[in-house]
């Protein structure tokens, strides 16, 4: 609403101080400010650090896309030469190891996992040891999905932050917040809450492939300041793509049919 709110506001001021009435016209005005809000933050990744393994870790609420992000990404560092290891630190939802092994035998990235229940810092902890001693360039982290409403669970997403930090000092060099692009309002509170405790750094946009647009993104920008990074538009290996903030605004308010 305050978005909204904000964008109708200035779209009201260029009208009056313009002479800008034609609604086509008006639209287009209305793209350009949308697109100066997506384009404020760069959309790239956090580069790598000079030595020692890049470490992203992957947040977000249950289903949003987090594995399956984890194995494009993956994937896509292996196509671009690099040595990639996944860490299986979600060790909650049953199968969810099974999931992350089955996707780090398709992108060609090792995977690191505990034992059932073990401790999430734990093994993430261990991941990013045994990705230092085998020299890997990039190290994805899982976590299990969980609501930003649950306290002692986000409180364990904190410590696993912290201990990252510790297991590789700077790390991690980003957090990606997992949002399902058909959430709608809801995803503003999830990104507030999740960037409160890990210290976000980018948003992926998932399931873009649906009827959704993914609109909220505006107010996740243009309130947290968090720049969307990438976007799925599907269930496979290849189904990720970086955002690209003018075609997205196109989707968003192009010309309806
Ligand atoms: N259509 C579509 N489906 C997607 C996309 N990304 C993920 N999915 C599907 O969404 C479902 C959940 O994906 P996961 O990667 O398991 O989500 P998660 O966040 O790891 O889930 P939890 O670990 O249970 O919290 C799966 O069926 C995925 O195939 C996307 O971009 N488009
Ligand atoms: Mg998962």
């Amino acid at each position: 609403m305050k978005t909204t709110t904000t964008l109708i506001n200035e779209l009201r001021r260029i009208a009056r101080q313009d002479g800008v009435s034609d609604p086509a016209a008006l639209r287009e005005r209305l793209k350009a400010l949308v697109l100066a809000r997506l384009t404020q933050r760069p959309t790239a990744l956090n580069p790598a650090p000079a030595t020692g393994p890049h470490v992203i870790l992957v947040v977000g609420v249950n289903g949003s896309g987090k594995t399956t992000t984890i194995g494009k990404l993956g994937a896509a560092f292996v196509r671009s030469g690099k040595k990639v290891v996944l860490g299986a630190g979600d060790t909650f939802r049953a199968g969810a190891v099974e999931q992350l092994r089955v996707w780090s035998e398709r992108a060609g990235a090792d995977l690191i996992a505990g034992g059932e229940g073990a401790d999430p810092a734990a093994v993430l902890h261990d991941t990013l040891e045994a990705a230092k001693a085998r020299g890997a360039q990039v190290v994805l982290c899982d976590t299990a999905g969980r609501l930003q409403s649950k306290k002692p669970l986000m409180e364990e997403l904190g410590k696993v932050h912290r201990v990252i930090g510790r297991a590789v000092p700077g790390a991690p060099h980003e957090v990606l917040l997992v949002l399902d692009g058909t959430m709608g309002q809801n995803a503003l509170s999830q990104a507030r809450i999740f960037g409160e405790v890990t210290g976000v750094t980018g948003v992926v946009l998932t399931k873009l492939d649906g009827t959704a647009k993914g609109g909220v993104v505006i107010a996740v920008m243009e309130e947290l300041g968090l720049p969307v990074k990438f976007v799925g538009v599907g269930e496979k290996v290849d189904d990720l793509r970086p955002f690209d903030a003018a075609a997205f605004v196109e989707v968003l308010l192009g010309e309806s049919p």
